[in-house]
C-alpha cells in the first residue's frame, strides 16, 4: 500500500491555472510543504504537444529536486519521457486496466463521484482515490455535481484502508472538514494557484 502522508497536501495544476510562472509557483508550493504534485495540462488555455512536454520536464524536475512524487494527468503517451511517479485517470480517460498492465509499479489514482462509478470501478488496481467534487468550484469547467464531506464518509465506511484524498472547492476554511470525514489528504487548485501568499495557503491546509 503507498505511504497515505503523501496525500496530505496534493497539489493539482497546469499552465491554465496560473497568471504567473507556473515552475515558480511550484517552486514555492513545494517550499511551504506540498507532499505530492499533480501535472494536470487540461481545459481552455492550457499548452498541446510539445509546449505542454517542455513544461512537463521543468516541473518534474522541480519535484525531483524536493523528492516530491510528480503524478500526471491522464496521458499514458508521456509517462515514460517525463519518468512520472504516478498517472491519475478519471471515468472517461484511460481504463485502469490498460495502465496497471503497462506500468506494474506506477502509483495510480482515480476520480470517484458517486457510488455508481465505484461500483464500477476496479479498486484493487488503484493506489488511491480522488472523492469529489467535494464543494462546488470553479476551477473545472465540466466538475460533477458536488457531493460534500458525506461521500468521504461513505467510501471510508466502506473501505476503511484505502487511500482517498478529497478534491474540488476545498479552501483553508473547509479543509479540515474533509480531513474530519476521513480523507487522508486534500487536492487542491486554486487553493494554492490563487493564493496571495502560497505559504500561509500550504501551511493553513
Ligand atoms: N476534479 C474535480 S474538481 C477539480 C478537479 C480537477 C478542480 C479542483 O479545483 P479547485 O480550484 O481546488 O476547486
Ligand atoms: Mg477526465
Amino acid at each position: 500500500m503507498m505511504n497515505k502522508q503523501l496525500l496530505r497536501k496534493y497539489f493539482i495544476m497546469g499552465s491554465q491555472n496560473c497568471s504567473k510562472d507556473p515552475v515558480r509557483i511550484l517552486e514555492e508550493a513545494l517550499e511551504a510543504g506540498i507532499t505530492a504534485f499533480q501535472f494536470r495540462e487540461k481545459g481552455i488555455g492550457s499548452l498541446q504537444g510539445k509546449e505542454k512536454v517542455e513544461l512537463g520536464k521543468k516541473l518534474r524536475e522541480v519535484c525531483k529536486r524536493y523528492q516530491t512524487p510528480f503524478i500526471l494527468n491522464d496521458d499514458i503517451e508521456l509517462a515514460d519521457i517525463l519518468e512520472v511517479d504516478g498517472l491519475h485517470v478519471g471515468q472517461d480517460d484511460q481504463p485502469v486496466e490498460k495502465i496497471r498492465k503497462a506500468y506494474p509499479d506506477l502509483m495510480i489514482g482515480l476520480s470517484i463521484s458517486n457510488q455508481e462509478e465505484l461500483q464500477r470501478s476496479p479498486i484493487h488496481l488503484v493506489d488511491y482515490i480522488g472523492a469529489g467534487p467535494i464543494f462546488p468550484t470553479t476551477t473545472k469547467t465540466d466538475a460533477k455535481k458536488a457531493v460534500g464531506v458525506k461521500w468521504i464518509q461513505t467510501l471510508r465506511n466502506q473501505y476503511p484502508h484505502l487511500p482517498i484524498v478529497g478534491i474540488g472547492g476545498i479552501q483553508i476554511d473547509n479543509a479540515n472538514s474533509v480531513m474530519e470525514a476521513g480523507a487522508d489528504g486534500v487536492a487542491v487548485i486554486s487553493a494554492i494557484t490563487e493564493a496571495t501568499d502560497i505559504k500561509v495557503s500550504v501551511e493553513k491546509l
